[in-house]
């Protein structure tokens, strides 16, 4: 008989919502990430079937292309990883392709699932897709919303990477990149949910949960030997449990895994984590510190304050890791004052790679929650998108059209603050 043939896309760039939150320079096109979402779900699926995963984003691929490709390998099912910034996309897919069954997973069926079946989805997934999924191919592929919660992660295969083309991930050097660590740059997850709710993110999973030591150590293993030059942990939030880390830390150097790694995760004050973790030869911690005034801290609902970052700032200084730290401009109540010796405060605590962004509601946030009940939005306007994706969406902006350009130009000079101040950290 025929294998029956799957593809799992993540959906092309084309018209997707107008991104107002991160400036351009940070989107550098040579940094791809490996789609790990439809990765894990394929490396679940059974063996009778033939997979192809299309991460069309990372191939820079149009939307005809994308459908193009699609139609091609003519899959009997065709399952879509869909972000909210990208749901134009899917409903064209879902509307323009001829698969038998199509569905959908990822976190924009997370609110919006049953509007998704009404745009045309056969099934829609939502939260983890590991174990439902096969289930549902058993059951013959019913119709319906179905709902994976969270898996135990120590139960599912690693994330089936060799189905893609690791060529299409090596990064082409150029003087933008905010760190150099070679041309092999793998992402994996050690662990997904955060406790927090900070108000401008849209975190899928409340309960934090997580890979054992030795399959994360299976893992980096597994990355080193397919050439990896660097190893980003790319969690929610890696370092809420302390003895996990510890542990992890331990475990990397007993196993004598040198590699360039990074994580991302919260300002952390606990020394001997720091210390453990810059033992094991972590390079780099990526941190939403967003401000540096208790007040602003206070309204994201930040668990930290300007002390913490303080610390913080200080052990990752004194055990040589470096800090990517995010920060967020635009909060009410911000100064001028504030906005023009941000650079220089920044630079005092010794942060080396600052990436700032702009407060924007994004879909499914306590803030655009928020700006609606307030009524500084007259309407449900991410409620009308999910329900009628059009291309490009730009949602309207609360600030004035002055006060907009004139953070934006303050986020391009400190850009230019940070290059001109030390060109070696943006290419070295
Ligand atoms: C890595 C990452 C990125 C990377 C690359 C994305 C990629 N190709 O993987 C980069 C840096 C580019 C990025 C950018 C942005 N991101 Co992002 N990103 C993430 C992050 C941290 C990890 C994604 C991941 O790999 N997770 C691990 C995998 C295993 O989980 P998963 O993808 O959810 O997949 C599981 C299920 O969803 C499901 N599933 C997924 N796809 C499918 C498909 C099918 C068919 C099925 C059955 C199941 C299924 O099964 C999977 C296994 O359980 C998530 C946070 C998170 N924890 O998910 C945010 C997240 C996805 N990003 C988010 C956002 C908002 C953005 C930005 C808009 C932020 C910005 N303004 O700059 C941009 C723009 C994205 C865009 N243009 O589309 C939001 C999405 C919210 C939403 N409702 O859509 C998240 C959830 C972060 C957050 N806390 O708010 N991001
Ligand atoms: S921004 Fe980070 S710490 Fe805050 S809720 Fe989201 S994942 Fe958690």
């Amino acid at each position: 008989m025929k294998a029956k043939k799957i593809l799992l896309a993540v959906m092309p760039y084309e018209g997707e919502v107008q991104d107002r939150v991160t400036a351009k320079f940070y989107k550098n096109s040579a940094v791809k990430y490996m789609p790990l979402g439809v990765l894990s779900v394929a490396a679940c699926i059974p063996e009778q079937y033939e997979i192809k995963i299309l991460d069309a984003a990372s191939l820079g691929l149009t939307l005809e292309e994308t459908i193009t490709v699609i139609e091609d390998f003519a899959p009997d099912i065709l399952g879509l990883s869909v972000v909210t910034y990208r749901a134009w996309a899917m409903v064209e897919i879902l509307n323009r392709t001829s698969a038998p069954i199509k569905i959908v997973g990822g976190p924009h069926t997370t609110k919006s699932h049953a509007i998704i079946l009404q745009q045309g989805a056969h099934a829609v997934f939502v939260d983890d897709a590991e174990i439902i999924f096969p289930k549902w191919l058993e059951d013959g592929c019913p119709p319906g919303v179905f709902f994976g919660g969270q898996v135990d992660m120590d139960t599912i295969p690693l994330p089936a990477r060799h189905l893609l083309d690791l060529e299409d991930y090596r990064i082409e050097q150029n003087d933008d990149l905010l760190f150099n660590v070679g041309s092999l740059r793998l992402p994996m997850f050690s662990s997904k949910g955060c406790p927090y709710g900070c108000i401008y993110c849209d975190v899928q999973q409340k309960t934090f949960n997580f890979k054992s030591v030795d399959k994360c150590i299976a893992e980096f293993s597994e990355l080193i030997k397919m050439g990896a030059t660097s190893i980003h942990i790319l969690d929610d939030a890696f370092n809420i449990n302390k003895a996990r880390v510890s542990a992890l830390s331990e475990a990397i150097v007993q196993n004598n895994l040198t590699v360039d790694w990074s994580a991302r995760g919260t300002v952390e004050i606990r020394e001997q984590v720091i210390a453990d973790l810059a033992a094991a030869g972590c390079k780099r911690l990526h941190v939403g510190i967003e401000s540096l005034d208790d007040d602003i801290l206070i309204y994201f609902k930040k668990a930290c304050r300007l002390k913490h970052i303080e610390q913080f700032c200080e052990l990752c200084n004194k055990y040589g890791i470096d800090v990517l730290g995010y920060f967020i401009i635009g909060a009410p109540g911000e100064t001028e004052e504030y906005l023009r010796t941000l650079p220089q405060r920044i630079d005092n605590l010794g942060i080396r790679l600052p990436y700032f962004n702009l407060l924007s509601p994004l879909a499914e946030t306590p803030y655009y929650e928020e700006l609606l009940h307030s009524g500084q939005f007259d309407r449900d306007h991410w409620g009308d998108f999910c329900k009628n994706p059009v291309r490009d969406f730009i949602i309207p902006e609360v600030r004035s059209v002055d006060n907009e350009g004139k953070l934006q130009a303050t986020i391009d000079d400190y850009v230019n603050y940070f290059k001109r101040k030390d060109m070696s950290f943006f290419v070295s």
